[in-house]
């Protein structure tokens, strides 16, 4: 394992830490809804599914909303130590995203603050996350090889244009890599999610956790698939296949086992979700 200076500051972190789940929460907030690429699986009425179940879209807010609704929720849950943005997007390619970090740090600066990306823009972003007071980030890496990539990735937004096939995984892939390596140099701690989806990267699983542990991400989350959108008559993994591919993954890498596959706008502990938006509201 890789051991940062940020090491101590994380034993708070619900996701980053196995024995913290039962005792602290995060709040997810929803302030992402463009994304740049389209992943098979991916209904675009519902939340990020690299990061969050499918489900009941969250409705989006702004940033200065985000900083509101975060203040009535760490009062409503005292046991919050983390502040996510997750969704219902791409955090990385919002502008809102940065906004609200910023907020929320002037005024919360001893809250972790987390971001789950799929990565395209990291390379170019991930200098300004540690003023922001990110500590934790989460890349989804559903596989290493553009051929394999070109048959879950439907297309990929590059520099005004619309990449499509190998060439697109091909960027995608390269740009996660790039601003993975970047992170780690940073001190940022980074769990890669890998989204299993039987027939296309099952066997592929291992190779990714290679790849990633290679560059000094210290988690791996392997997440069955939810089958929607182009991928909605897709099979999802069974029990015993999940556990199967995440025991072969452990050899390479620690493996989080207790993902609750949390909506875009959860708050609470990992499980025993509260929706922020409903909640929240309800006390205006
Ligand atoms: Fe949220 Fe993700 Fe940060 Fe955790 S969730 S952005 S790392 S604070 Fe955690 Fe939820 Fe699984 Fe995500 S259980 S879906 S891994
Ligand atoms: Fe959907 Fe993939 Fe974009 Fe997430 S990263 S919003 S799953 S297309």
């Amino acid at each position: 394992m890789h051991r940062l200076p940020l090491e101590q500051d994380l034993q708070g972190h619900p996701c980053f830490n196995p024995g913290a789940h039962h005792r602290f929460g995060r709040i997810h907030l929803p302030v992402a809804p463009r994304c740049n690429i389209k992943c098979g699986y991916c209904d675009r009425r519902l939340d990020c599914a690299n990061e969050t179940q499918p489900g009941t879209a969250s409705r989006v807010i702004g940033p200065e909303e985000a900083l509101w609704v975060l203040q009535k929720a760490l009062a409503a849950e005292s046991r919050i130590r983390v502040a996510a943005v997750a969704g219902p997007g791409d955090p990385l390619v919002n502008a809102e995203t940065f906004r609200a970090l910023e907020l929320v740090h002037a005024v919360f600066p001893r809250l972790i603050k987390c971001l789950s990306t799929n990565g395209l823009l990291l390379p170019e972003t991930v200098d300004r996350l540690p003023g922001l007071g990110v500590r934790t980030l989460t890349v989804t890496v559903n596989c290493v090889d553009p051929a394999v990539g070109a048959r879950i990735y439907e297309w990929v937004d590059w520099r005004g244009e619309r990449l499509r096939g190998e060439a697109a995984a091909a960027r995608l892939i390269a740009n996660q890599l790039d601003g993975i390596g970047r992170a780690v140099a940073l001190g940022l701690a980074v769990k890669v999610n890998t989204v299993l989806i039987p027939g296309l990267n099952q066997a592929h699983v291992e190779e990714v956790a290679g790849t990633v542990e290679s560059l000094g991400v210290r988690l791996m989350n392997v997440m069955p698939l939810y089958p929607s959108g182009s991928f909605r008559h897709r099979a999802r993994p069974t029990g015993a296949e999940l556990r199967a591919v995440r025991a072969a993954a452990a050899e390479i890498l620690p493996q989080m086992s207790w993902c609750r596959q949390c909506r875009a706008d959860a708050y609470g502990l990992l499980g025993a979700d509260t929706h922020l938006i409903n909640n929240v509201e309800s006390q205006r």
